[in-house]
């Protein structure tokens, strides 16, 4: 019997020029490259010798492939079996960039998705009713518009914060990658469809700031999760906007700061409003210093996005804000968060967005105190450099800890290209290229499952991702272009508890609708995805 995973590829492919890996549940011994046409021999190498991976508890060895740079159709063929068939290609991964992009028009909320743009995963117009304020049911407001979070149908502010951020950056990096239209209802030649797509989560999140104080409520949502196989026109229970919250206000001051400088060349009205708002949510931050982090209220059971530490959204907010105005009060709040140590100045994760205030900073174009600009580019190549020698160890060479094998770790891997995508581009090298790529490897099946993340794209693709409308649409494949949380050792949801037990950390998952602790979708495990994939289609 061959073993699906015997050896695991990137099942989409190579690029001609990039590091090219396949990890082998075997055996060291040759491996040959076989032409799919012809079953050419192209190419026959030795692999590594065999490791133990903790992580996956497997024993592994590495084939590196990257001086075949011929395009083709090939597998990778040994003695027990061979591997999917995968393409070595310029343009391998220019489909599943705008899929990934094209993702957020799935989530979108209140509009009619139309056969025209959604195929078969079309539906009508969904939670258009007014969303009570929690506490204060007089109090309503239009809340319409903006992305569904995920596999549910909430929307969350510090989610979207995160999602904007690396949506944006995407667009600040890659320009160049996001002339071709994915194509959305907005296409036109004027502005590109990310910055269109975007504009619609905007949309939303403007609606969600308190007129009268200038606070952002936390979310909203309905008060429980619907059930599994609903769809967003029939979820019509009350929608409520829970409680203003420092994080949420702080990752809006820095979405719309973000916003400002993204659409001036574009819509200068839009703009301006957008750093209205962004200065109005900044002042309710100095007049609320210290807050509570936010809960659920207690008769709320969606989504928390609890966070107790808003000092890194703080200190995002103020670079944004300074880069965004040149105003040096913005500089000298950012200088007083910069110099404390109580938050990481270069994670990337919805909770902890340090590493964007510190990114904020490095790109910004006002003046600078250069004292903190090295130290910042210190903790930002010394961060890159420990992930690069944790992949350099790893049996699946990406940067993940055995113990960081947590809810949404996909998420993580990403994040950590990210931050050394950053860190190249900071410092103007390209020294982690290669372990970039083996993180995009791992995300499209060169892992221990063999599984392709990303819903619609491989050969063996997750497929049955704990989202709402995928489980109750009937059509049998799920909504093309989504990233799986991904293996969580935590076994937080009924169905891993019950079948990933005693398993090794990268391989608790389980391509299953009910495993939301493993299986789901959401933006923000989107955004970073797109980041990355777009660094491999704008050269
Ligand atoms: O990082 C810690 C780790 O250090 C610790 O050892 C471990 C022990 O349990 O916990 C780890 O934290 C986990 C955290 O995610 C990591 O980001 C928590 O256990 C885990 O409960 C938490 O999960 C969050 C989950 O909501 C439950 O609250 C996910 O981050 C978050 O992405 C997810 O978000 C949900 C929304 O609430 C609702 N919409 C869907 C969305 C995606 O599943
Ligand atoms: O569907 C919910 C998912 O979006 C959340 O991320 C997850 C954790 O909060 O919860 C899911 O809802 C489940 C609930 O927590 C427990 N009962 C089963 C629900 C899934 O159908
Ligand atoms: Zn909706």
């Amino acid at each position: 019997m061959m073993n699906e995973n015997y050896i695991a590829i990137n099942q989409l492919g190579y690029r001609p020029n990039d590091a090219k890996l396949a990890v082998i549940q075997g055996k060291q011994s040759k491996y040959r490259l076989v032409a799919i046409d012809s079953d050419e021999v192209i190419w026959e190498g030795e692999s590594s010798a065999e490791q133990y991976d903790e992580a996956s508890g497997v024993t592994v060895c590495k084939l590196d492939f990257s001086h075949v740079t011929r395009e083709g159709r090939y597998r990778i063929v040994g003695e027990e079996g061979s591997s999917w068939p995968f393409s070595i290609s310029s343009h391998v991964y220019e489909d599943v960039q705008v899929a990934v992009l094209k993702a957020f028009y799935y989530l979108r909320c209140g509009e009619e998705l139309t056969s025209e743009y959604a195929g078969p995963w079309a539906h009508a117009a969904c939670h258009h009713s007014l969303v009570h304020v929690h506490g204060q049911p007089e109090l309503t407001f239009d809340g319409t518009g903006g992305w569904h979070d995920a596999g549910d149908y909430g929307k969350y502010i510090v989610a979207a914060g995160k999602a904007i951020a690396d949506l944006l950056l995407a667009y600040e990096l890659y320009p160049q990658t996001f002339k071709r239209k994915v194509p959305l209802p907005e296409s036109n030649d004027v502005m590109d469809d990310l910055l269109h797509e975007v504009k619609v989560e905007l949309d939303w999140m403007l609606k969600m700031q308190d007129a009268a104080t200038g606070g952002v409520y936390h979310k909203l949502t309905t008060l429980q999760f619907p059930p599994l196989d609903m769809m967003p026109e029939d979820d019509t229970a009350d929608l409520y906007a829970m409680p203003i919250s420092a994080t949420a206000t702080a990752s809006f001051a820095a979405s719309m700061a973000m916003a400002a400088r993204a659409y001036a060349a574009y819509d200068e009205h839009y703009a301006e409003r957008c750093l209205l708002a962004a200065e109005r949510a900044w002042q309710w931050l100095e007049e609320h210093p210290d807050v509570e982090g936010f809960r659920n209220p207690s008769d709320v059971g969606t989504g928390e996005y609890g966070d107790s530490q808003d000092e890194d959204e703080r200190y995002w907010a103020a670079a944004e804000l300074y880069r965004a105005t040149g105003n040096d009060k913005y500089h000298a709040a950012f200088l007083r968060y910069a110099k404390r140590s109580s938050f990481n100045k270069t994670s990337l994760g919805w909770a902890d967005m340090g590493g964007y205030g510190t990114m904020s900073y490095l790109l910004c174009e006002h003046k600078r105190e250069e004292a903190i600009v090295s130290e910042l580019k210190q903790a930002l190549s010394s961060h890159a450099d420990q992930l690069a020698d944790v992949s350099s160890k790893d049996g699946y060479s990406i940067s993940m800890l055995p113990e960081q094998y947590r809810w949404g770790s996909n998420m993580d891997v990403m994040n950590h290209a990210m931050l050394m995508l950053f860190a190249q581009h900071v410092e103007g090298h390209q020294r982690y290229e290669g372990v970039i790529a083996a993180h995009v490897h791992y995300l499209l099946g060169m892992n221990v499952n063999g599984i392709s993340y990303i819903s619609g794209y491989g050969h063996s693709a997750m497929t049955h991702p704990h989202h709402r409308p995928s489980v109750g649409d009937g059509v049998d494949a799920p909504v093309p272009g989504m990233v799986s949380g991904g293996p969580n050792k935590n076994l937080q949801d009924e169905y891993a508890a019950k079948h990933l037990q005693n398993r090794a950390p990268a391989a608790c998952y389980a391509d299953h609708e009910d495993s939301y602790a493993t299986n789901e979708v959401t933006i923000y495990w989107n955004s970073p995805a797109l980041f990355v994939l777009s660094h491999f289609t704008s050269l």
